[in-house]
C-alpha cells in the first residue's frame, strides 16, 4: 500500500493504583502511539518504553528520536507497507526495539485491515481467547498486597504475580501462599538481584510458584544458568531475551525453562515469533508479558498471544484493572471463565476512541513521505 503518513502521539495516562517495582512506584504512565495513514486505512501502533530508562534504555524520547531521524525515514524510502520489508529495513539499526516495534506493529494492524481479516490469522494464531493472569506491584504492607490479591481473584484472573525486591520476597510469598494456597503464583524481580542473594532466593522454592521470573540484571544469561541449578522453581526470562539469538544461548546454557515474550522488547512481531517458534521446536513453554499498554497495545498482544506455544497465562488483564477510561471502545474485559478474547474485527479489532487519545495527548506531529 502506499502510505499517506505516518503521526506520531505522546500521550499520558493515570493509572487506577500506583504500579510499583524493584525499579520504584509509578502513578501514570507516558507512552508514544503510532497511527500509520494508507489508502482510507489506519494501522494503530504503541511504543511501550516509559519515560525513564529504567525497565530497559528506552524512554518515549529516545522512542520518539529514532521513529522521526531514523525508522520513519526508512520507511519512506522503502516506499512500501509491507511490515516484513520495514523489519528487513531497519535491522541495521543497532537496538531500539520498543520503537522499531511501535512501527512494525502499526504496519501489521494496517495489512491485516488490508486484507479484511484479524491481525491473529495473519500471525498464524490459533487460540481466541487467552487465560488472564494479574501482575501485582509492591505495596505499603502485606495486608494491602493479601487484599489486592484476593480482589484480582475474585474477579476471575487464574493466575496471580506477585513484584518482589529485596526485602519485599520471601515474607511476601508467604503472605500470599498462606491466605491462598491453591492458586496458580509467580514472582518477578526486574532483575533486582544478584547472585550474591541465591540463599534468599532458594527459600522462594518453598512456595510452589509457577516461575521466577528475571533475578538477575538484563546481559546476566550466565548467573542465571548458575542459579537455575541451585533452585527447583522454573527460571523464567523477561528483560534477558532481547530476540531469537539471546532466546536460544539463553536455552542452550539453561538459564531459564520458560521464556516471557513481550512485543516491544524483542523489536517487533516478526522477532516474537521467531522467539515463539524456537521455544514451540525445544519444548519451552512461553507466556505474553505485558507493558501496562493502553488498549491499542494490549489488542496487539492478544493477537500475538494466539500463537499455539503461549500456553501460560498472560500478564494481559482488563482494561479496569490498568485505567479509569481506556482508549478504546469497547474496553478489554475479563470473561467468566477468567480469559480475554482475541478481537476478531480486522486488524486489531477494537476501535480507538480519537476523543479519548486527544485529551491525554503531550504532543503531536505527522509525517508525510
Ligand atoms: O516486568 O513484566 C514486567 C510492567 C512494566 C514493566 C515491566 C513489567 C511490567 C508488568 C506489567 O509486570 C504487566 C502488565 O502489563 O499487566
Ligand atoms: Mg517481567
Amino acid at each position: 500500500m502506499k502510505i499517506d503518513s505516518v503521526e506520531l502521539l505522546l500521550v499520558r495516562l493515570p493509572y487506577v493504583h500506583f504500579f510499583e517495582t524493584s525499579f520504584g512506584r509509578e502513578y501514570d504512565r507516558p507512552f508514544i502511539l503510532v497511527k500509520v495513514r494508507a489508502e482510507g486505512l489506519t494501522g494503530w501502533g504503541e511504543c511501550v518504553a516509559s519515560g525513564e530508562p529504567l525497565y530497559s534504555e528506552e524512554t518515549t524520547e529516545t522512542e520518539w528520536h529514532v521513529l522521526k531521524d531514523f525508522l520513519i525515514p526508512a520507511l519512506f524510502r522503502g516506499r512500501s507497507s509491507d511490515p516484513e520489508a520495514f523489519c528487513r529495513a531497519v535491522r541495521p539499526f543497532r537496538g531500539n526495539p520498543m520503537a522499531k516495534a511501535g512501527l512494525e506493529l502499526a504496519l501489521w494492524d494496517l495489512t491485516a485491515k488490508e486484507r479484511g481479516v484479524p491481525l491473529r490469522k495473519l500471525y498464524g494464531g490459533t487460540q481466541d481467547e487467552i487465560p488472564a493472569g494479574v501482575s501485582v506491584g509492591i505495596e505499603d504492607t502485606l495486608d494491602d498486597l493479601t487484599a489486592r490479591v484476593e480482589g484480582y481473584l475474585g474477579e476471575g484472573y487464574r493466575r496471580i504475580k506477585i513484584k518482589i525486591k529485596p526485602g519485599w520476597d520471601v515474607e511476601a510469598c508467604a503472605a500470599v501462599r498462606r491466605r491462598f494456597p491453591d492458586i496458580l503464583l509467580q514472582v518477578d524481580a526486574n532483575g533486582a538481584y544478584t547472585l550474591a542473594d541465591a540463599e534468599t532466593l532458594r527459600r522462594l522454592d518453598a512456595f510452589n510458584l509457577l516461575l521466577v521470573e528475571q533475578p538477575f540484571a538484563p546481559f546476566d544469561l550466565w548467573d542465571h544458568s548458575r542459579l537455575q541449578k541451585m533452585m527447583t522453581s522454573p527460571l523464567c526470562l523477561d528483560e534477558s531475551i532481547l530476540g531469537v539469538t539471546t532466546a536460544r544461548q539463553a536455552l542452550e546454557m539453561e538459564s531459564c525453562r520458560i521464556i516471557n515474550i513481550k512485543v516491544g522488547r524483542v523489536g517487533g512481531p516478526v522477532e516474537a515469533r521467531g522467539v515463539h517458534d524456537l521455544c514451540r521446536e525445544r519444548g519451552v513453554p512461553v507466556w505474553c508479558g505485558g507493558m501496562l499498554e493502553s488498549g491499542i497495545g494490549r489488542a496487539h498482544n492478544l493477537h500475538l498471544a494466539s500463537l499455539p506455544n503461549f500456553t501460560l497465562p498472560a500478564d494481559l488483564s482488563a482494561s479496569k484493572r490498568y485505567y479509569h477510561q481506556d482508549l478504546i471502545d469497547p474496553e478489554v474485559e475479563l470473561t467468566d471463565h477468567g480469559t480475554v478474547v482475541v478481537p476478531d474485527g480486522p486488524g486489531i479489532g477494537v476501535n480507538p476512541v480519537e476523543r479519548r487519545i486527544r485529551r491525554a495527548t503531550m504532543r503531536r506531529r505527522v509525517f508525510k513521505p
